[in-house]
Formats: structure tokens, C-alpha cells, sequence
């Protein structure tokens, strides 16, 4: 039997969404940053795999390792064995994030990633859906100029995001074990399948100039920004769903797009704003109140 879930307020929902989508639109920013701004570049897949062991490392500060190492993933090889799926797609998954953002505009990125709300959603309430892949895709609309290699690169993330994020999600409530528990599991398997990206795509480059060739402090940050992106994802998930997750995501568009016209003194346009009001009702109408609600509602079932 499942336990009831764990009943979380509404305030701390909202801190993880925030702290998840302010860390979401620095990530994109920085990651595009270090692939064109700096001469040398460093091996994108290093990038990716050093994520997975620093998410670890923390998962595992969570819990007393030791005992859960025995308990938790030697002796059930099977519930292991799960995550090996998502942990598997969401390795190709961000290396791709890393591939198309080394070619493609940030913004024409994002537009074509919000695809993963359909995606991930197509049951649920589509005219808020509509609204919001409507808004984004306004804010951002750009002519594009990318090549079909990186616009296929930014599709294979979209369809895995919304794919792992659901397996994620099921297995995650569908047991009473823990979260920490779950992602250690994952990120066991995420670090042997992003090692596997590293030897197979830089390996003889790597032997050559060595694993951290190109670093930067900027490059730390990136490896920093998707673990904590990667961490909070997880405790957003745990305590909302996928949904709430996507729109929140969608949400680091309008931000990061601000930051940007902040930073780069772009001027706002009326394309713009009628696309953040359109972003604005979609999250307003699949519904703020909801959230205060699921737990409610996932109890029910369960009875
Ligand atoms: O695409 P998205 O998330 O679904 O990707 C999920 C990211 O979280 C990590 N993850 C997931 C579950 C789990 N238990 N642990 C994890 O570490 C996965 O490895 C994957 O990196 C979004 O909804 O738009 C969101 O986007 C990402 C990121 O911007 C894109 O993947 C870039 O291509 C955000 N990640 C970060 O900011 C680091 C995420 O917060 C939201």
C-alpha cells in the first residue's frame, strides 16, 4: 500500500518552482554563453557527466549512505534496475541541450522546446496548453536561422524531457520509497550512461588535451546550475507534477527574456507583451489553486 503523500504547504511549492525556473533560465543563459563566447571549447559531454556525480554526491548527503547503498540499491536490483530508463534518456537529453545550444540561438531554443508541454500533457487542459506554447512562442518569435541538425538536437530534448519526466514521475509515486532514494538510483545509472557519451564522442580528443580542457569558472557554474536545476526538477516533481513543472519552465522564458532586454537594452514590443499576458493566463487558468489541491486529491485516490 502507498503511504498518504507527504503534505508540503503552498509556500514552499512555490519556493521550489521559483528557485527551479530562476536556476533554469540562468542555466540556458550561462551554457549558451560558454559555448560562443570563449575561444576554447571545453568537451560538452564532460560537462554533463560531472553533473550527474555532483547531483549524486548531494542526493547522498541527503541520506546516510552507507546503509542505503546496501539497502537501497545492492539488494533491490530490480527497483535499480527501473531507473536505468529515465536515467538513460535523460542522459542523451542533455547532452543535446548542450549540442543545439552550442549552435542555436538561446531563444529559438527555448520556443522550440516549450514542444515538450504538448508533449508531456496532451490529456490535460489543452486550451491553457495552447495559450502557453501561443505566449512563448510570441515573446521569443524569431526567424530561424539554425541548421535541421540542431533543431533536431533541441527536438530529441524535447521528446525525452517529456518522456523521462513522466517515467520519472510514475515511479516515483507509485512506491512509498523515497526521493532521495529515487534519484540516487537514477543518477548511479546517469553517471555509467553520460560516461558512456564521453568516451564515445571525446574519448580520443580527451586523451589528448586532457578531461578539463577549456574549463572555466564559467563552465563550473554551468556543471552547478543543472545540478541544482536537476535537484530542484526532482523536489518540484515530487511535491507537484510534470505539468506545473513545464509551466514554470515556461515562465523562465518571459524572465530570462527580460533579463536579457535588461541586459542587452532590447526594447520591449507589443508582440512581447501580448505573449506574456498569454503565458500569464495559461499558468492562471491550469491553475495556481491546484496546486494547494493535488495533495488532496492523491489522497482520495489512494482510499
Ligand atoms: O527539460 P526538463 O526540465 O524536463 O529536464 C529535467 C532535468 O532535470 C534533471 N533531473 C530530472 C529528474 C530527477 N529526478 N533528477 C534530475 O536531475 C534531468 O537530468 C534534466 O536535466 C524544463 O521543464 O524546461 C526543465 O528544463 C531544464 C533545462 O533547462 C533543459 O533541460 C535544458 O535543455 C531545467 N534544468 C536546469 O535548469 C538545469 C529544469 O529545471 C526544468
Amino acid at each position: 500500500p502507498l503511504p498518504a503523500p507527504e503534505k508540503v504547504s503552498m509556500l514552499f511549492k512555490l519556493y521550489c518552482l521559483v528557485v527551479m525556473t530562476v536556476v533554469a533560465a540562468t542555466y540556458i543563459i550561462v551554457l549558451r554563453y560558454t559555448r560562443t563566447m570563449s575561444s576554447e571549447k571545453y568537451f560538452s559531454t564532460t560537462a554533463v557527466f560531472l553533473t550527474e556525480v555532483v547531483k549524486l554526491i548531494i542526493s547522498l548527503g541527503m541520506l546516510s549512505w552507507y546503509v542505503f547503498i546496501l539497502e537501497e540499491v545492492v539488494y533491490k536490483k530490480k527497483e535499480t534496475l527501473k531507473l536505468c530508463i529515465p536515467s538513460l534518456v535523460y542522459a542523451l537529453q542533455n547532452n543535446m541541450a548542450f549540442v543545439a545550444l552550442s549552435n542555436l540561438d538561446a531563444a529559438v531554443y527555448q520556443v522550440t522546446y516549450q514542444l515538450k508541454i504538448p508533449c508531456t500533457a496532451f490529456y490535460m487542459q489543452w486550451f491553457s496548453i495552447f495559450l502557453l506554447c501561443g505566449g512563448v512562442s510570441l515573446v521569443q518569435w524569431k526567424p530561424m536561422e539554425a541548421t535541421a541538425v540542431h533543431v533536431m538536437a533541441t527536438a530529441v530534448a524535447v521528446l525525452c524531457s517529456g518522456f523521462a519526466g513522466v517515467y520519472f514521475e510514475k515511479v516515483l509515486k507509485s512506491s512509498s520509497t523515497s526521493l532521495w532514494i529515487r534519484n540516487i538510483q537514477m543518477y548511479l545509472w546517469g553517471i555509467l550512461m553520460t560516461f558512456g557519451g564521453v568516451v564515445v564522442n571525446d574519448g580520443a580528443a580527451i586523451l589528448q588535451e586532457g578531461f578539463f580542457f577549456g574549463y572555466t569558472p564559467l563552465v563550473c557554474l554551468v556543471v552547478l546550475l543543472a545540478s541544482m536545476g536537476g535537484l530542484y526538477t526532482s523536489v518540484v516533481v515530487k511535491y507537484t507534477d510534470n505539468i506545473m513543472k513545464s509551466f514554470s519552465a515556461a515562465a523562465a522564458i518571459v524572465l530570462s527574456t527580460l533579463a536579457s532586454m535588461y541586459l542587452f537594452e532590447l526594447h520591449l514590443s507589443y508582440i512581447f507583451i501580448i505573449g506574456t499576458t498569454l503565458v500569464c493566463i495559461s499558468i492562471y487558468l491550469y491553475g495556481l489553486p491546484q496546486l494547494e489541491n493535488k495533495n488532496d486529491s492523491d489522497k482520495q485516490e489512494l482510499k
